[in-house]
């Protein structure tokens, strides 16, 4: 996957913290070959780590990526959606009159949509449920909503051959591969998702990612790359 003369000059600031929604951005830009300034901002820890972000993006949340032209960029999907056609020379997403582009598009939103949405109840239960002894059951609901959300997603999407949309790697498997090592974590994923698994394991052995990985996302027991 070259890095184009483009992709070397342009420099972007991506506010976000290992294992954040920022993970598959920056991964991408890995891949890209831009250069990246990082903020390290765990949002879903403090009010104050909050604050910290909140002049970037009042939604007081990461990721949020300075583009090179200035302009301040939020949304997971949206932002690798928009890196993806900006770079097509590093093949990390279907071209806009490609066939699976429509697959991909799909794919791409029903993420943020469907499960990363629910972290935002999650991180601060008592943001929604402020009585104390609800919020255990509302953990546990929204842990097996996510859970039944990648089980759709698996039963609908192609054999993977080798990648999600085929035999490029593409912005859908960065994404999957960072998501499902969050809550339920990789153990129940790789139940509920038996056609992903092969492939977030692919990704997670990437060699070209692996010093990325190491430095910004490292395995651990609980999420790890060769947990079954
Ligand atoms: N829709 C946003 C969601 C971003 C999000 O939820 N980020 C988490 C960190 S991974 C966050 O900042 N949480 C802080 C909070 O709970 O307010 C996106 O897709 O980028």
């Amino acid at each position: 996957m070259p890095s184009s003369a483009s992709a070397s000059a342009d420099r972007y600031t991506l506010y976000g913290a290992p294992g954040s929604g920022a993970t598959p951005i920056h991964a991408a830009l890995t891949l890209i070959g831009a250069q990246v300034d990082t903020v390290d901002i765990a949002t879903w820890e403090s009010e104050s780590e909050r604050d910290r972000v909140a002049s970037i993006n009042p939604m007081r949340q990461v990721p949020a990526l300075v583009l090179p032209s200035g302009e301040v960029m939020t949304e997971s999907a949206a932002i690798l959606i928009w890196l993806g056609d900006r770079y097509p020379e590093a093949g990390l997403c279907p071209a806009p009159d490609h066939p699976l582009r429509a697959r991909y598009l799909r794919w791409m939103v029903y993420l943020p949509a469907a499960i990363y949405s629910l972290l935002w109840v999650r991180d601060d239960p008592a943001r929604l449920v402020p009585d104390p002894s609800a919020q255990a059951a509302m953990l546990e609901r929204s842990a097996e909503r996510i859970a039944h959300c990648w089980h759709l997603m698996d039963t609908q999407i192609d054999e993977p051959a080798p990648y999600l949309l085929g035999e490029k790697l593409s912005m859908l498997d960065l994404y999957v591969t960072v998501m499902s090592r969050w809550t339920p974590q990789r153990r129940r994923f790789y139940r509920v998702a038996p056609r992903m698994t092969p492939v977030v394991r692919r990704v997670d052995a990437d060699p070209r990612l692996a010093d990325f990985w190491a430095a910004r996302f490292p395995f651990t027991a609980d999420h790890g790359a060769q947990q079954n």
